[in-house]
């Protein structure tokens, strides 16, 4: 039996799935919430409480844990983990881990005790910044001005310097904590780092995720020596030199061998990003099919035809794990912002689908809502801006269907204006992610987009996406065969869009962009 394990670290659950060559099946496909399943770690979406509305922090013990519990559920479930015959998986991008020790120094985990407890006295650092943490805008001035400019940055490593990214943040953790960072002598992503944890051996860091650190000349694929400098002092010596997504990184750890079942020598492939994951995961690595994933971050994406950046700043450019490159707008009130809606006005997913499908009709009759309940990546907003304009019901809160279509409608404009730089074909979009299964949704983005919205067969798309790596790399099967495979799209759930609609959400996306602006020139003050 051919099998192949894809995992996902993403922000507020650990996923895997798994794939058989033989039979063309997802044989498993399970998720381990971290809110509900370790609510030791006081993190119900994921990540740490901090008043500071730009602090976003994980703890990484919470994924170690999570690694084991969902391998025990694979193993308890009866799924034969020795039928493995690869794995790879994919991480939340740009959060970073610190280490006293490297893990190659570690040379094996022990069964004797959980790994927890093994990796804990490991971190210099007790948490993780996370890809919604914003607070390092000092640490990216000072990057971009030893860079040489924002257009150097964007030349070198295809994103201005970014509050998330993973540069910014080691040189905040380098000012702030000089203690901690003396004793740091490695640093991993959390892809890398769940890599690491699986051959208990220090993984290197893919070009795909890589990217997302500020500190990677894409023409290269080596770390930027001036980019290192303006960083922070001996950070060359604190990560491996990157690698292709494709190599094998090592084999799976004894300690799982022993504890849940898995073949000894099981290759693993270097883990990447969610989102260069999730690509090769919906079939598009190549270019020519463009991307929408609705999660705890909404973000659009596409392998490119030809080198782009984006002139706004907003946009990056990420390894495609197929070959080349690959566009990103990434958006930070996604999930969190629908969920927020639906909670205030106590609707579950179906009523907020109905809100939008029977209920309200496009352009929402001119109520429009800029729904940043945190710090927005895309547009750069430094604070949570929360702004209601129309209808005194709407304003006033007394319209929840109103609310809930302002919410997609404010959502997909802003992916549509900030997609563009993307140049690529935008029709048909494929759709991944909790919220593609729903019609309203789907509904709203097939106006805006004016184009045919088609979701796949199966959600995880990035656990998928990890599997197919595996399969590509240890078995050889080619991109095409394994997206006609596993990739497939649902065609009976597509949403075509209705012309009708056209020069409305034209107009409505004018709207929309003259009061971005209004905001983004003052967003300190309150509307
Ligand atoms: C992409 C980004 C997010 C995270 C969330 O740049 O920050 O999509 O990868 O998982």
């Amino acid at each position: 039996m051919a099998r192949f394990l894809g995992l996902d670290a993403s922000t507020q659950s650990l996923s895997a799935l798994v794939i058989d060559m033989d039979t063309g099946a997802v044989c498993a496909n399970q998720s381990v919430v971290f809110g509900e399943r370790l609510p030791q770690y006081q993190s119900p979406k994921g990540f740490l409480a901090h008043q500071n509305p730009r602090v976003r922090h994980s703890d990484p013990l919470m994924w170690v844990e999570a690694l084991e519990l969902l391998l025990g559920d694979l193993a308890g479930a009866g799924l034969d983990l020795g039928c493995v015959r690869g794995v790879s998986g994919a991480g939340q991008q740009h959060g970073s881990v610190y280490l006293t020790r490297s893990f190659d120094q570690v040379g094996a985990w022990s069964t004797d005790r959980p790994l927890r407890d093994q990796v804990q006295p490991l971190l210099s650092r007790r948490t993780s910044p996370i890809w919604m943490d914003s607070a390092t805008s000092a640490e990216c001035a000072e990057i971009t001005r030893a860079a040489g400019g924002d257009n150097r940055m964007v030349a070198l490593t295809g994103s201005r310097a970014i509050e998330r990214f993973t540069g910014p943040q080691i040189r905040k953790f380098f000012k702030d904590s000089p203690e901690e960072w003396a004793h740091t002598c490695e640093i991993h992503l959390v892809s890398s780092f769940m890599a690491s944890l699986l051959t208990a051996a220090s993984a290197p860091i893919d070009l795909g995720d890589g990217a997302g650190m500020n500190l990677l000349d894409l023409g290269t694929g080596t770390w930027s020596p001036a980019l290192l400098d303006a960083t922070a002092p001996d950070l060359a010596a604190k990560l491996r030199t990157p690698v292709p997504c494709t190599t094998r990184v090592g084999v799976v750890a004894d300690y799982f061998v022993k504890k849940y079942g898995f073949s000894p020598g099981t290759p693993v492939i270097a883990f990447t990003g969610d989102n260069p994951s999730s690509l090769v995961g919906m079939g598009a690595g190549r270019p020519g099919t463009a991307v929408i994933s609705l999660g705890t971050s909404d973000t659009v994406f596409a392998a490119m035809t030809a080198p782009r950046t984006d002139p706004r700043g907003t946009g990056h450019v990420f390894g495609d794990p197929a070959g080349g490159f690959m566009a990103l707008a990434c958006f930070a009130n996604g999930s969190l912002a629908r969920e927020e809606i639906a909670h205030r006005f106590g609707l579950d997913w179906e009523a907020f689908s109905d809100a939008i499908l029977t209920r309200t009709r496009p352009g929402n009759g001119g109520n429009l809502l800029l729904p940043y309940f945190v710090p927005e990546i895309t547009p750069r907003l430094p604070v949570p801006v929360v702004r209601w304009f129309g209808s005194e019901s709407f304003v006033d809160g007394r319209d929840p269907y109103a609310a809930v279509r302002a919410v997609v409608e404010t959502q997909a404009l802003s992916m549509r204006l900030f997609s563009r730089w993307i140049g690529e074909d935008m029709n048909p979009i494929l759709v991944t992610g909790g919220a593609s299964r729903n019609r309203g949704i789907l509904r709203i983005l097939a106006d805006v987009f004016q184009a045919r919205i088609v979701p796949l067969q199966v959600s995880n798309s990035s656990a998928l996406g990890a599997a197919l790596r595996a399969a590509q790399a240890v078995g050889g099967t080619s991109w095409e065969e394994l997206a006609r495979r596993f990739s497939a799209p649902a065609n009976h759930l597509a949403m075509k869009p209705d012309p009708r609609t056209l020069a409305m959400y034209d107009e409505a996306g004018h709207q929309l962009e003259r009061r971005l602006n209004e905001v983004l020139a003052n967003p300190f003050v309150k509307g």
